[in-house]
């Protein structure tokens, strides 16, 4: 009898547990973080001859220059186009070719597979040109001086023109998991800021974005500790001429998710927050591409311990060669 009851009892409180189960696993569920979401380009669409390989790009140009859009692999009206809510004509193969005005700032341009919606965001800014730039300052910030090119190299030119971000430009999202503001100069000085950002960074970072979350590591963007510099910054800080920050095609970066406090996570989860976290990206990064698969995308890879001022990070950039530094 005494067996019988206990027997039931337990019944009860596995019924009780159950149900207690069942109310709160979707609680549960709801606090983990959503799948990783690589954000690729729903349709093939090619600018100047270059796929946009996301659902948001960015592309610069130069005001009154011309940029060629062409839908690849077409229907007549299966795609439009639109700046700003207008819509852009398209030919009959799929073509446009949009001419930027002279004002220099954002030019939001949407990609639209007519039969679901599916949407390409193209964030093209027509740049401020470089000859504004009066005693070191284009309209009034502080540029400095470019050096002459490193031996000669295209990826060394001073540039032509700078990107305008005003205050509400800073939280637009120039790849699906970037924002322009994370790109600014640490200096000081007002609005409008200008800034230089290689398309070709925008899609290391995602491709290494990517790599990590499928490793395991749950992140949506990384911090950019140290994005674009102007010359007169970088100049300040000590650093070499020819850094690739100069030219907005360097990102210093870490993961800070868990916990959000402006420092690296401990991603190798061996316990403690140093060297071996930032060694770890950089191992992700130094095996990220090869000149077979992403030519474009090939550059250096640094790796840095804390100090008083930072914790661990990583530098990447897309200088066109391989380099590596600070791994033993
Ligand atoms: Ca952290
Ligand atoms: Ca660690």
């Amino acid at each position: 009898m005494f067996i019988n009851r206990l027997s039931v009892k337990r019944h009860v409180l596995l019924l009780i547990a159950i149900a207690v189960t069942s109310v709160c696993a979707p609680l549960l569920q709801a606090k983990e973080s959503p799948a990783f979401d690589p954000g690729l380009a729903p349709f093939s669409v090619m600018v100047d001859k270059k796929p946009l390989r996301a659902s948001t790009n960015m592309r610069t140009v130069m005001p009154g220059k011309t940029v060629s859009i062409q839908f690849t692999q077409q229907k007549l009206g299966e795609y439009s186009a639109s700046l700003g809510g207008q819509n852009l004509k398209l030919s009959a193969a799929g073509h446009l070719a949009w001419t930027a005005p002279a004002k220099p700032g954002y030019y939001p341009i949407r990609l639209v597979r007519n039969k679901d919606k599916a949407q390409i965001a193209l964030q093209m800014f027509v740049l401020r040109p470089a000859n504004q730039i009066v005693n070191g300052k284009l309209n009034g910030y502080q540029i400095g001086s470019y050096p002459s090119a490193l031996k000669g190299l295209e990826t060394y030119q001073p540039p032509k023109g700078y990107i305008e971000v005003t205050p509400e430009l800073e939280n637009l999202f120039v790849s699906p998991h970037f924002k322009l503001g994370q790109f600014l100069c640490k200096q000081q000085g007002g609005y409008p800021k200008y800034l230089l950002l290689h398309t070709g960074l925008l899609e290391k970072l995602e491709l290494l974005l990517r790599t990590v979350n499928a490793k395991g590591i749950r992140t949506d963007s990384f911090v950019v500790m140290s994005g674009y510099r102007t010359p007169y910054y970088n100049k300040a800080i000590g650093n070499v001429t020819n850094s690739r920050h100069i030219y907005g095609g360097a990102a210093d970066i870490f993961i800070d998710v868990n916990p959000v406090n402006d420092y690296m996570d401990d991603i190798n989860h061996d316990g403690a927050v140093n060297i071996k976290d930032a060694e770890y990206l950089y191992t992700v990064a130094d095996k990220l591409v090869s000149h077979s698969k992403h030519p474009e995308l090939m550059g250096g890879v640094g790796l840095y311990d804390k100090n008083s001022a930072h914790g661990p990070f990583v530098h990447v950039d897309v200088r066109g060669t391989p380099a590596r530094w600070g791994h033993k």
